[in-house]
């Protein structure tokens, strides 16, 4: 439903301010290597947001239009909602926007993988004054799905921050129209494009690092060593120790835990060792260090 189609002259003020802001498309200088094309574009709330072209749906996986629909044939094909926004007002009608239908359901593929950045993570296109409810959720593997909320109102650009698994990149987008608008000649929500806001090339994103710890504890029994550092709590899976008879650990002795105290064993009596720790996150394979902590030294006696 295209609220617009109705003679109301404010709402089509709006329509038109937004879709003219929303059409800027320019071309990064050329650096060492191939400069990549960007578009900006004002997003609701009135902010500049620039993106590379690549951040923009690429494929379509999967199209159930909802019920009812509509058989305007400018409005069916799924793949007008891929790449940069292009919709264009034509006479009473328009191109370049998907009809959703009431419950209708789009899944869409990305080059770029979206992630957790600054402010929202994901915007979606929808053409009209108003956003008709439409959910929205990613996917890195289209099984497991995590629901960002609703794009509704003004409120076109979601946040992935605390919805998803830190350190994620989603290259999958479902949009869920609610069913919440099922009348008018264009049921449901009319998409024109969706992009990522923050986005990388990469699968495996950064992971946050997590703070410097410090040893809170470094005795010595015999020719055991036991050695207790302080906790972090944030971003923190484990701790890697480490001890070594030379200052600069060209060559230590390391090990790792989950827990914040080890034991180093059959030391070499009548000598120093100096220790040092460090805190990890890790995701996966991959794995993220916190700053080694002030080095202590203990001797074996
Ligand atoms: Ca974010
Ligand atoms: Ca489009």
């Amino acid at each position: 439903m295209k609220i617009f189609r109705k003679t109301v002259t404010y709402l089509l003020a709006f329509i038109m301010a937004f879709s003219l802001t929303a059409a800027i498309v320019d071309v990064s200088p050329i650096g060492v290597r191939a400069a990549e094309q960007t578009y900006t574009f004002t997003d609701r709330s009135g902010k500049e947001v620039t993106v590379p072209v690549s951040a923009f749906a690429s494929s379509v996986i999967s199209f159930t239009h909802g019920d009812p629909w509509m058989n305007d044939e400018l409005h069916m094909d799924p793949a007008i909602a891929l790449g940069i926004p292009d919709y264009v007002e034509v006479g009473s009608n328009s191109t370049g926007d998907l009809c959703m239908g009431a419950g209708g359901i789009l899944i869409l593929a990305f080059d770029r993988y979206i992630t957790d950045g600054d402010g929202d993570d994901v915007y979606v296109f929808e053409v009209g004054g108003y956003v008709e409810e439409t959910k929205v959720e990613v996917s890195a593997d289209l099984k497991t799905w995590y629901e960002l909320g609703y794009v509704r109102g003004n409120e076109a650009g979601l946040d992935l921050n605390g919805k998803v698994p830190e350190g994620t990149g989603f290259n999958y987008v479902r949009l869920t129209d609610t069913g919440a608008n099922p009348n008018g000649d264009w049921p449901g929500a009319d998409i024109d494009a969706v992009c990522g806001i923050n986005t990388t090339t990469k699968k495996t994103t950064t992971l946050k690092a997590p703070g410097k710890t410090k040893i809170s504890t470094a005795k010595a029994s015999g020719t055991k060593l036991t050695v207790k550092c302080k906790k972090v709590s944030k971003n923190c899976k484990g701790y890697e120790f480490q001890i070594s008879t030379d200052k600069n650990f060209t060559s230590p002795t390391t090990k790792t835990s989950s827990k914040n105290k080890v034991s180093f064993k059959n030391l070499k009596k009548n000598t120093t060792y100096y220790v040092r720790v460090r805190a990890y996150n890790k995701s996966g394979s991959t794995k993220s260090y916190g700053k080694w902590s002030a080095v202590k030294t203990v001797t074996i006696k």
